[in-house]
């Protein structure tokens, strides 16, 4: 742990207080920090000796691959006048020798500027690094081709930094949700919760129950997340110090899965007879547990991650009402009128087919209000105002569950102004509870339901509103200044802008290179 925690970086500022965006736990520059050039050509990233990974370590190589590029754009052989032939690139002589951009392990060695000292050839960035991610605080502070003697020191205040992905009721191509992790990672957002089906549509396609995505999909050709893409999704994740928790939401919001799994769901009654639509999946019936089995049995296997996210938000009663077998059960199981304990009756016997598979499970807030039986390693997670969230992060965690936040950063609402502001001053921890209680929140995560978006308006919606989120669980919870925030997050929006993001503005003003 405190090996992690310390990120020293001797590196670049451009202009008088580098913006780097999320705040960094403490980032120092001395009074008269040198300012040193720093060319392109002569730029490289390497190993220390100290180093507890070196070359090999995928997550960190491709790292450098890409903020060299972010940095000095793509263009970088171009701009130092090599020429290339068949993908290789020579560079002319007289850039010499490359000075070296170094990870080290300590704080031993403090250089001046690359020239000013003996050795001219070698710049230091030391640093003791947790994951790639953090590289990225090193980009935002690289842009002017400048470094101002930096130090940094970083650690993130909650471990789940999360962002939900609706892909059912509009679907997302691979390449914005693979842009999308690339955002997250420059945000040191860590999750990526795809809530992946809902009743809309069904894009995932299953090699187990193939006929889901063939009826569920909106369209089974074009509109399908296959094998090869999910996997894409996964690594490209990892590489990115990003996990991927799936939700496949049950037993409400399954419209979708109705015509590729007959009899899953509970036929809707008018009278005495089946009106043709349906409801929530029905939990009277043996085969929809061998259904169930069969499919996390699959989706646990797919995600790698620990955790499934299984919903278990917003069951609709009406339906479940009015079928005659339902409600015959209703009585034998003595349930009475109370339909929350059918739904926790269904949850319960989920939960523990997921606990076979030796997975663990994430689930949103009514699993726990309906007073279901969690294992105690359950995440609740907290996404209404009624009660008002506060008061639900206390009862969860007095109950002594792991609590993540959404109720306040639903950022599919939008309204006139600087809405970034008010996900920005949310305080996880705010709420009436002991020490013990505040620990066991894990974190938040920012949502991007899809009703009124797909991939036209994907990016501007997120970025950089989710960016406020994304600082709010990485930085202290001290760091709360919105001017000073603004500026930042100002800032850090031209530089999405420079990579390629179309990330909409905060508020009045121009980017150097928003034309790009
Ligand atoms: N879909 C699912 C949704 C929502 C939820 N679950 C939702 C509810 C209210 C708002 C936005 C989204 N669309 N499956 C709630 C967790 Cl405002």
């Amino acid at each position: 742990m405190a090996a992690a925690r310390a990120l020293l970086l001797l590196l670049a500022a451009l202009g008088p207080a580098a913006a780097v965006w999320p705040q960094p736990l403490r980032q120092l520059s001395p009074p008269a920090a040198a300012r040193c050039p720093l060319p392109p050509g002569r730029f490289r990233f390497s190993y220390a000796a100290g180093s507890a990974v070196g070359p090999g370590c995928a997550v960190l190589d491709e790292a450098f691959q890409r903020y060299r590029a972010l940095i000095f754009g793509a263009s970088l052989p171009r701009l130092l006048g090599a020429s290339c032939a068949s993908g290789q690139c020579v560079l002319p002589p007289e850039l010499g020798k490359a000075r070296q951009l170094f990870l080290a392990s300590s704080h031993a060695a403090r250089p001046a500027c690359p020239g000013d000292e003996d050795d001219p050839d070698f710049l230091v960035l030391m640093a003791v690094l947790p994951g790639a991610l953090l590289t990225s605080s090193l980009s935002s502070l690289l842009l002017q081709y400048y470094v101002n003697e930096t130090e940094i020191v970083d650690f993130p205040r909650f471990p789940h930094r999360g962002l939900l992905l609706d892909t059912s009721r509009h679907y997302l191509p691979l390449k914005a949700i693979l842009q999308t992790l690339d955002v997250m990672a420059y945000n040191k957002l860590n999750v990526f919760h795809w809530h992946i089906v809902d009743d809309p549509s069904f894009p995932y396609e299953s090699f187990t129950f193939p006929e889901l995505s063939k009826q569920g999909a909106f369209n089974a050709m074009t509109h399908v997340y296959t094998a090869s893409d999910v996997q894409a999704v996964i690594e490209y994740a990892r590489l990115r110090g990003i996990r991927v928790i799936a939700e496949f939401d049950t037993p409400g919001h399954t419209l979708s899965w109705g015509p590729g799994a007959p009899d899953l769901l509970t036929p809707c009654y008018l009278g005495k007879d089946p009106s043709g639509t349906y409801g929530p999946i029905n939990p009277i019936l043996n085969s929809t547990y061998q259904f169930v089995t069969s499919l996390f049995q699959e989706v646990g296997a797919v995600f790698p991650d620990y955790f499934l996210h299984l919903g278990g938000d917003e069951v609709d009663f009406t339906c479940w009402k009015s079928n005659p077998q339902i409600r015959a059960f209703m009585e034998e199981m003595g349930f009475g009128e109370d339909y929350t304990k059918l739904e926790s009756f269904y949850i319960q016997r989920l939960l523990d087919i997921i606990s076979s598979l030796g997975k663990g499970y994430m689930v949103w807030q009514e699993v726990f209000d309906n007073g279901a039986k969690v294992r105690p390693d359950t995440i609740i997670h907290v996404w209404k105002n009624s009660p008002p969230y506060k008061e639900e992060m206390a009862n969860v965690t007095k109950a002594g569950y792991r609590a993540l936040l959404s109720a306040p950063w639903y950022l599919n609402r939008i309204s006139y102004g600087q809405d970034w502001m008010a996900a920005y001053q949310v305080e996880p921890l705010d709420f009436t509870g002991s020490p013990e209680q505040k620990d066991l929140v894990i974190g938040g995560e920012a949502c991007m339901w899809g009703e009124y978006v797909d991939v036209t308006n994907l990016a501007p919606r997120l970025w950089p509103r989710a960016g406020a989120v994304a600082e709010r669980l990485w930085s202290n919870a001290t760091v709360r200044n919105l001017q000073d925030a603004y500026v930042r997050l100002a800032s850090f929006r031209c530089e999405l802008l420079r990579r390629g993001v179309q990330a909409q503005p905060l508020f009045v003003g121009y980017c150097d290179h928003e034309f790009d």
